[in-house]
């Protein structure tokens, strides 16, 4: 991707300007300039990715941090019209997922975008939502019966959590296969102690899951 378009939506996220920066991203996906994919990964998740503040600037530190995580919430919702047009063109997998983020997890955008390759990748995707008890997703496990439950993980703090979870629907339901995906899962043994069928770091690869899905 042209490195002026990232340059020029952070210098819209530096100031703040939520509506010139969701116009922009919306003109360029309407123009066809760029993708989805490269939207989500070139701009949207490296903007929050790579927030820092100024020394000077840590009194005021949290808060837009806090701010510019909203106006990402805004452009990432306002790219669905995007997702529901792509989709009419994807072969339809017939593999249903289930994304959540389980309790305590309030990090939720990786797990709306993955929600979205999904979709993307002609799954059946349904985004559960963030910090979400053990009870509510195997109560949606056992409603929806998806074939596919993804855990989406960011705080290390949450992967015991995440285990309980995990083991209790293999339990229940050991036909569902689990996917795990987050940062949470990128630090040393903490995949370990878990169960998992398919551990997806970069989105992307969401795509090679639907080509082994449909063989
Ligand atoms: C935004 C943000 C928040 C927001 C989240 C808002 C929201 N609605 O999501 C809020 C303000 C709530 C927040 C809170 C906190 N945060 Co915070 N937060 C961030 C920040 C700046 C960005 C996270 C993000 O959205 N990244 C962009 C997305 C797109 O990236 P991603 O999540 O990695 O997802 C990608 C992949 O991982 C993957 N993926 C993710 N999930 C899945 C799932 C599947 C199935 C698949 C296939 C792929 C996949 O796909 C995505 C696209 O590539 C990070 C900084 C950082 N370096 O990450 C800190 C960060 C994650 N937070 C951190 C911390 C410590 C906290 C708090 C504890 C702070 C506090 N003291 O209150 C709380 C914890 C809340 C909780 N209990 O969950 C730490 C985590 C450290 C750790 N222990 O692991 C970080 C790393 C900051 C830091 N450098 O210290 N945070």
């Amino acid at each position: 991707m042209d490195k002026q378009l990232y340059d020029h939506f952070i210098d819209l996220l530096e100031i703040e300007d939520k509506d010139g920066a969701l116009n922009y991203v919306l003109t360029l996906l309407e123009t066809e300039k760029i993708s989805i994919e490269v939207l989500y990964e070139e701009l949207l998740a490296p903007s929050l990715l790579q927030f820092s503040c100024k020394l000077e600037d840590q009194e005021i530190c949290i808060w837009r941090e806090h701010t510019r995580t909203s106006i990402i919430r805004t452009i990432l919702e306002a790219t669905y019209p995007f997702i529901v047009k792509r989709k009419k063109t994807v072969p339809v997998l017939r593999k249903k997922v289930i994304v959540v983020c389980p309790q305590e997890e309030y990090h939720e955008i990786g797990a709306i975008m993955a929600t979205n390759y999904f979709s993307l990748a002609g799954f059946e995707a349904q985004y559960i939502g963030a910090n979400t008890p053990k009870e509510q997703i195997i109560s949606a496990v056992k409603a929806l019966k998806p074939d596919y439950l993804a855990l989406s993980v960011t705080n290390y703090y949450n992967l015991f959590t995440t285990k309980k979870t995990i083991d209790e629907i293999r339990e229940q339901y050991p036909h569902v296969m689990i996917i795990v995906g987050g940062q949470a899962f990128m630090y040393h043994n903490a995949l370990d102690q878990l169960t998992y069928d398919h551990h997806i770091i970069k989105v992307q690869d969401i795509f090679l899951l639907a080509e082994e899905a449909q063989k």
